[in-house]
């Protein structure tokens, strides 16, 4: 493989040339947020919105690689809660990960397999490590687009399947203006 560079925009999070896209709108988290009632009536009263992008460089999945890609999470809630990412395990759990803030303001949320969890705020020049065994999700606590870069070992793959089953042991939402955690009432209940 030859050396290449890509062009990462801290504006706006587009990388170029950047492989396939992926975008994750509300329907894409059907399940996900708590307040199912108030994410059926934005489904059906505002659309199916896009929540949130992904530009990745276009490199094999493979050991000794460095996978990296932005990620540009759109601001917005349903109900108290922010919008997020899916969030996942690596599905091989001793992969770490690094984040760099470069737009917006957002939490990256933590949790363990026996539901310990944790929370770092990301600004703009944050960088952010996830340590080995960490299932990770960002939430987008601003007004504006939530913009990260991201780098992991090309060997990791992802896990989404234990979080859409067991989902976060606590959420990020809005107590009175501020980014709180709360216990997920549906946590673990399969
Ligand atoms: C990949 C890394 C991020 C996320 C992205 C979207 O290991 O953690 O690039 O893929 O932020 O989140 P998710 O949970 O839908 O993959
Ligand atoms: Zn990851």
């Amino acid at each position: 493989m030859q050396p290449f560079a890509s062009q990462v925009s801290f504006s706006t999070g587009v990388i170029q040339p950047s492989g396939k896209v992926i975008e994750r709108r509300l329907s894409d988290m059907r399940g996900m947020y708590l307040d199912t009632a108030e994410y059926d009536r934005i489904m059906r009263e505002e659309g199916d919105r896009l929540v949130y992008q992904v530009y990745p460089v276009a490199l094999p999945e493979e050991p000794g690689q460095v996978l990296h890609c932005t990620t540009i999470l759109y601001p917005g809630k349903v109900g108290d809660e922010y919008h997020m990412t899916k969030g996942h395990y690596h599905q091989l759990r001793d992969r770490a990960e690094v984040y760099l803030g470069l737009a917006g303001r957002g939490y990256l949320v933590l949790q363990l397999e026996d539901g310990t969890i944790d929370k770092v705020l990301m600004e703009p020049g944050t960088a952010a490590y996830v340590p080995p065994n960490w299932a990770h999700r960002t939430c987008n606590v601003g007004d504006e687009p939530f913009i990260f870069f991201a780098a992991w070992p090309g060997d990791s793959g992802h896990d989404y399947g234990t979080i859409e089953k067991l989902g976060f042991a606590q959420l990020l939402v809005d107590r009175g203006g501020q980014p709180t955690l709360v216990p997920n009432p549906r946590y673990g209940q399969g």
